[in-house]
């Protein structure tokens, strides 16, 4: 129940057409979150893990057909097929509602209908926005308490702002042709239907933070994005903060939690968030990022405590595993762990390496951010941080270079609007595939990328102290195939550059797609790597140059008379530089 009209009218509208047996109006408390563990164990949705070893830590096996998100069937509807540009699929509203409403109806039916006032960002934070799931999963309600501030105290902002995201979710009937993310962001709504996946179900995340976000931050002048936010502390004390975009399963949750080599004594890194980032520009010009999540959904195989030791550390209490294999000793098991070996799969058969991997490879945790030993306080101002550097990177075996720096903000757009990379299993469709993935938003802007462009390269006119925008490739690979970088930890050696090019502590060599690291002054002192490794790092193939360069024009020119001038401009003068 709320004091609020609209928000009361509109659960009762969707409880007339979805019919549940029950509503529940979630407090957010934490025996509300018991009494759902409880509930989901008695039916089945969970599992108990190892008590000793994992305490208050369960599993879910999902359907094995809803493993991921579904871009396929992930519409954004705006009235002009246009607004919502060739990177999304578009429906007309009326459309988008008259089919989606089918699926809805009656959906509910013998199920409770959960209803989850939420806010993204910190609760007192001007940039924080709120919204309101109603669900029928209760899985989906013990992700959401993990993964947002939920409950009584953002139903009292929702009530006393008026407004909020609604965000309906149904897990309908699981089949795949009855399924439908749909986006209305003229309406600040969202309908979810036939999927219990975390990207297209937990809708605070990709569908309101990223999606709605984004095409609501262009009209109030800010940014969401999908990119971590990591507090670099050097030996002297000084803390920058950096938010860097990567596409999905690229190693943000990596990145965000690093911890930094013997080799570099005395760093610390502070974590704010690993997957989303919204930006605004305070009354001095200065960038400043928050964390609109309050928790992590990160993608577990490969996790292990070389690779990233306060995730293997986090996840051993208090976290909600979905589809990972389990131990003979009820142990969660991916690949990558570096202990036991997989009984059972993801799919709940007896494991048998005939029948492919043990974990499923998008198996993913949940956490509470407080969970990790990396967490920064900071997460919670209201204020959030200042931001030094933007870092852009995708996952490319050849040509793009260890790191550079664009030379301007301009520069910085074109660099960001010409990330690509391979994809990966955050999404049902093919695997290992190069695609152009634009600021790591391919999936997640809500509107038309040339007017997001646009709406990037306007931040030149309202700052003049912007950040330094940077690109990064860990997965630059020899000839045979053997990564040049090591990754991981290691990377506090790049971003420790970035932060000396921020202070115009460190001279670079100019090229004409930015300045890269003189190959002295990236310290890879206990690092295996050769010269020759390093020299391929640090440098760029021309022609390789130059035929990205074209295949960047020829991306940018299909976004047709939209696309800023500014950007074509830029991408034609690198072009005629390494011509
Ligand atoms: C995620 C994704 O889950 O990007 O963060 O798919
Ligand atoms: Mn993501």
């Amino acid at each position: 129940m709320t004091t609020l009209s609209s928000l009361q009218s509109w659960v009762d509208q969707v409880a007339s057409h979805t019919q549940p047996d029950a509503i529940h109006w979630c407090t957010g408390s934490d025996a509300e979150y018991r009494e759902m563990i409880d509930t989901m164990l008695s039916d089945g949705t969970l599992t108990t893990l190892n008590e000793e070893q994992y305490p208050n830590c369960y599993l879910h096996l999902s359907d094995p057909s809803d493993v991921a998100r579904v871009e396929h069937l992930t519409f954004v509807c705006t009235e002009q097929e246009e607004d919502a540009g060739p990177n999304n699929h578009w429906m007309k509203p009326e459309e988008g509602h008259e089919r989606v409403d089918a699926l809805f109806a009656g959906c509910m039916q013998g199920r409770t209908m959960y209803v989850i006032p939420y806010c993204m960002g910190p609760i007192d934070s001007p940039y924080s926005r709120c919204g309101v799931e109603i669900t029928d999963s209760a899985y989906v309600v013990v992700n959401m308490k993990l993964m947002t501030r939920m409950g009584d105290r953002s139903l009292q902002r929702i009530e006393e702002e008026g407004s909020f995201v609604k965000g309906l979710h149904s897990t309908g009937d699981l089949d795949p042709e009855r399924r439908m993310i749909m986006h209305f962001p003229d309406e600040l709504a969202i309908k979810s239907i036939g999927s219990g996946y975390g990207g297209n179900a937990l809708l605070g995340k990709k569908c309101h933070a990223l999606r709605i976000a984004s095409y609501q931050a262009r009209q109030e002048g800010w940014l969401a994005e999908h990119m971590l936010i990591v507090g670099l502390e050097n030996p002297d004390g000084e803390t920058h903060y950096v938010a860097c975009a990567f596409p999905s399963a690229c190693g943000k949750t990596n990145l965000a939690m690093l911890i930094p080599p013997e080799s570099l004594p005395g760093w610390k890194v502070w974590t704010l968030g690993d997957d989303i980032a919204w930006l605004h520009l305070d009354d001095d010009g200065q960038l400043r990022a928050i964390n609109p999540e309050s928790g992590y959904f990160g993608v577990v195989p490969g996790t292990n405590e070389k690779t990233n030791k306060n995730a293997d550390d986090m996840i051993k209490h208090d976290a909600i595993f979905t589809n990972v294999a389990t131990t003979e000793n009820n142990e969660p098991w991916w690949e990558g762990k570096t202990d036991g070996a997989p009984a059972i799969d993801w799919q709940g058969r007896k494991f048998d390496a005939a029948n492919g991997k043990a974990a499923h490879p998008n198996s993913r945790f949940t956490v509470a951010a407080g969970n990790n030993p990396s967490y920064s306080s900071l997460a919670d101002a209201p204020e959030g941080v200042p931001i030094s550097a933007i870092v852009f990177g995708g996952r490319r075996k050849e040509l793009a270079p260890l790191v550079y720096e664009a030379k301007s903000w301009e520069h910085g757009v074109l660099v960001g609007a010409g990330v690509a990379s391979e994809t990966t299993a955050a999404n049902i469709g093919e695997v290992g595939i190069v695609r152009r993935d634009p600021m790591a938003m391919k999936p997640f802007c809500g509107y038309n990328f040339a007017d997001y462009w646009a709406h990037w390269l306007s931040f030149a006119e309202r700052s003049n102290k912007l950040p330094r925008v940077f690109h990064v490739n860990w997965f630059r690979q020899s000839a045979d195939g053997d990564f040049l970088w090591p990754g991981f930890g290691e990377n506090l050696r790049v971003l420790s550059w970035i932060i000396d090019r921020c202070e115009n502590r460190v001279t670079a060599n100019e090229t004409p797609i930015g300045f890269l690291p003189n190959p002295e002054d990236i310290n890879t002192t206990d690092l295996n790597i050769s010269a020759e490794a390093l020299q391929a790092l640090t440098s760029i193939d021309h022609d390789q140059w130059r035929a990205e360069l074209e295949s960047v024009g020829e991306y940018l020119k299909s976004y047709g008379d939209r696309l800023p001038e500014a950007l074509r401009q830029q991408q034609q003068s690198i072009a005629a530089e390494l011509a």
